[in-house]
């Protein structure tokens, strides 16, 4: 019978956590998404981007035939308001695009706004833990870090900065005119481009809500017109929201430097009462973090039999509190059913974004609490689940709250089965502690990046970011795509669910680099003593890799805008709408991409030259999709020597130290 098809657990994952516990859920009659994925095929028309459902009169789905692909009939396809296969496989991905910002973005707001709370004194649980880094983004936003004190200049008080820094930060989601601040910190070449096709986002909000509008029924009929919203929508998430995310995240929690951690379902305890925080908003789980570090809640965990607690992360929240606090992550996206299925969960703590609906049934089986937390994400059924509503005014009191619950449960754990298999990994590679540890000297620069990029021992730089999907083989098609990228000497830079994959498979270790890196990543790593992939934290902080890209060119030596640079981003597993919008951004600041799980065009052929080809004479980068991760690679490799050559470094160098009249002398050739 169809209905009892299964996975099988070998061909679905390549970890072995994931392998075992998948087989007793299996063993034990619960479904989780692995056995749904071979029972639930995908639409052809839809994966194709070519079904419109933007008024009642359709469902409109306009299949490419076989004689359309290989031109033997015209392509005369039309909705009912004749709508082309274009229109509608562009108004698609652009939805995409604005929900994936739109989420990025929003979860952006929500930091602001604690952020600004955190300044009027209204939030007391938080505080400002890097004030230089404070000081840092004040001058994005154009706030003073000093005044003036008679006729000298004096350190302006912290909180003052806070408060201006705050109102102007809000300000930037409702902005309705100009553009916004921080396309600034991009490269004056990469800013004319999008000055030059208009593709300058005013404010966040405004750009989502025009892409609803253009994508009305009967609104935006020109593909061209709608990716350029898309393009622009795309600009204000990642060097808006995102990036706004990223820093005053880091202003409150700390900026990441190098830490340790571990990873996978093995973290999780038998005698400690397990929590899992899951999700994206690292404003509920600092403070869960901090609750089970208070003698009040050690005592309360003796008092239930436990020893104690583990917090362990699940998706980006894990990625948050693991660069931040060395705290555990439990597994990635595609491994929270498998974690309650371990029956050794007390309480699954969401906030917003990746939660399964399923979590709730799943939780059902088991003692395990389902507790959402966000007036925004609640869940519907099942009958361990519950909503614990998060304040941010009352921050600490509602952590503990989450606490104590967890906590009394730990007596109603049945069978208990956790894999042993966990990865101990070095994280925590933001931008800063890049500059620092590549280094190595007084001042951190990343001029002796550039100069082994120069030199040929880097070849170039790779973000490979992005989801686990249930549709393509768990963790194995990040893995083949980096292990071939390290193997020919570029290094890559990975967060979100790719992050995890790498930190599972033991890629971020120091010692990683020996085994898999080529001669010349090698050599570096091993030098400054860092792994050939660097984990630079979540999905949100892919706004990192931006800004990493734009201190390389403002090194020197590599080019004058960023699609000058050696470098490429890859979203090998991805398919979250998030994911969308970082590659549209990627694309847009002049990063080629490449998916190895196709977006929803490929019904439209004009629409694929446009993304495929033609944004490289608008943007300078495109789209690309392969779903064989060594050819991938491959492609990958051709566009960063394509770019070598282009910068006249393509012939590996002997090591040559560099002062800037030589950089210069190369961005001239
Ligand atoms: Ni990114 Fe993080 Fe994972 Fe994908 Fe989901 S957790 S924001 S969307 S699935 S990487
Ligand atoms: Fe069909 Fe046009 Fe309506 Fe889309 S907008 S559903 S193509 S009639």
């Amino acid at each position: 019978m169809a209905d009892d098809k299964k996975a099988v657990p070998e061909d679905v994952s390549s970890d072995i956590a994931t392998i075992k516990m998948l087989r007793i859920a299996q063993e034990r009659g619960q479904e989780t998404i692995f056995d749904r994925a071979v029972k639930m095929k995908q639409c052809n028309i839809g994966t194709e981007g070519i079904c419109c459902k933007v008024c009642s009169q359709g469902p409109c789905r306009l299949p490419l035939t076989k004689g359309i692909k290989d031109g033997t009939e015209p392509d005369n396809r039309k909705g009912l308001c004749g709508a082309t296969p274009e229109t509608i496989a562009a108004r698609n991905l652009v939805r995409q695009i604005a929900a994936g910002c739109a989420a990025h973005s929003d979860h952006g707001r929500g930091v602001v706004e604690t952020f600004r709370a955190m300044a009027y004194g209204e939030a007391k649980d938080y505080t400002i833990k890097d004030e230089l880094k404070l000081r840092e983004v004040a001058g994005y936003f154009g706030v003073a870090t000093t005044v003036k004190d008679g006729d000298k200049e004096k350190v302006r008080d912290k909180w003052d900065i806070a408060r201006e820094v705050a109102d102007i930060a809000l300000g930037q989601w409702g902005q309705q005119q100009g553009e916004m601040l921080y396309l600034s910190r991009a490269p004056k070449p990469t800013q004319d481009r999008w000055e030059k096709h208009g593709v300058k986002p005013r404010g966040i909000d405004r750009e989502v809500v025009e892409i609803m509008h253009r994508t009305h029924m009967g609104v935006d009929q020109d593909y061209r017109n709608l990716l350029k919203q898309g393009a622009r929508c795309s600009l204000g998430n990642g060097w808006g929201g995102s990036m706004m995310a990223t820093d005053l995240q880091d202003v409150m929690f700390g900026t990441p430097y190098p830490n340790t951690g571990e990873i996978n379902l093995g973290v999780l305890s038998h005698t400690k009462v397990n929590i899992i925080v899951h999700g994206h908003d690292p404003l509920l789980s600092e403070m869960i973090v901090a609750a089970v570090h208070t003698p009040d809640m050690i005592e309360y965990a003796k008092a239930q039999g436990a020893e104690g607690y583990v917090v362990a992360g699940m998706c980006c929240t894990a990625n948050e509190i693991l660069v931040r606090h060395g705290m555990p992550i439990a597994g990635d996206y595609l491994q929270q059913e498998l974690a309650v299925v371990t029956g050794a969960v007390e309480a699954m703590v969401v906030d917003i974004q990746c939660i399964m609906e399923n979590l709730a049934n799943i939780s059902s089986c088991y003692h395990t609490k389902f507790i959402t937390t966000m007036p925004i994400a609640k869940c519907a059924s099942g009958k361990n689940t519950m909503h614990v509503e998060f304040e941010e005014h009352h921050a600490m009191d509602k952590a503990k709250e989450i606490v104590k619950i967890a906590a009394d449960n730990f007596k109603n754990r049945k069978e208990v089965q956790i894999p042993t298999e966990k990865t101990k990994m070095v994280v925590g590679f933001s931008t800063e502690a890049i500059k620092y540890h590549l280094g190595g000297t007084f001042r951190g620069s990343f001029v002796p990046l550039n100069d082994n990029i120069i030199n040929g021992r880097i070849r170039g730089i790779c973000g490979v970011v992005g989801c686990n999907n249930a549709r393509v083989e768990h963790d194995e098609v990040h893995l083949a795509l980096i292990k071939e990228l390290i193997k020919h000497d570029v290094i890559v830079l990975t967060t979100g669910c790719s992050a995890m994959a790498c930190g599972k498979a033991g890629l971020l270790t120091p010692e990683s680099a020996a085994v898999y890196a080529g001669a010349g990543l090698a050599e570096v790593c091993e030098t400054v003593g860092i792994p050939p992939v660097l984990h630079m934290g979540a999905c949100v902080d892919n706004s990192r890799i931006l800004t990493a890209a734009a201190e390389v060119i403002k090194a020197g030596g590599l080019g004058k805008e960023l699609a000058d640079l050696p470098a490429a981003g890859a979203a090998p597993g991805w398919m979250s709408e998030k994911a969308v919008g970082i590659g549209q951004y990627f694309v847009t600041s002049g990063v080629y991409v490449m998916l190895g799980v196709p977006l929803s065009i490929y019904g439209a052929p004009k629409l694929v030259d446009l993304l495929e080809k033609e944004m490289e004479e608008l943007y300078g980068a495109t789209w690309a999709y392969d779903p064989d991760p060594i050819s991938a690679a491959h492609k990958i490799i051709a566009h960063i020597d394509k770019k070598r050559a282009a910068l006249g470094i393509n012939q590996a160098r002997e090591r040559v130290l560099m002062d800037m009249a030589d950089r210069q002398k190369i961005e001239a050739a």
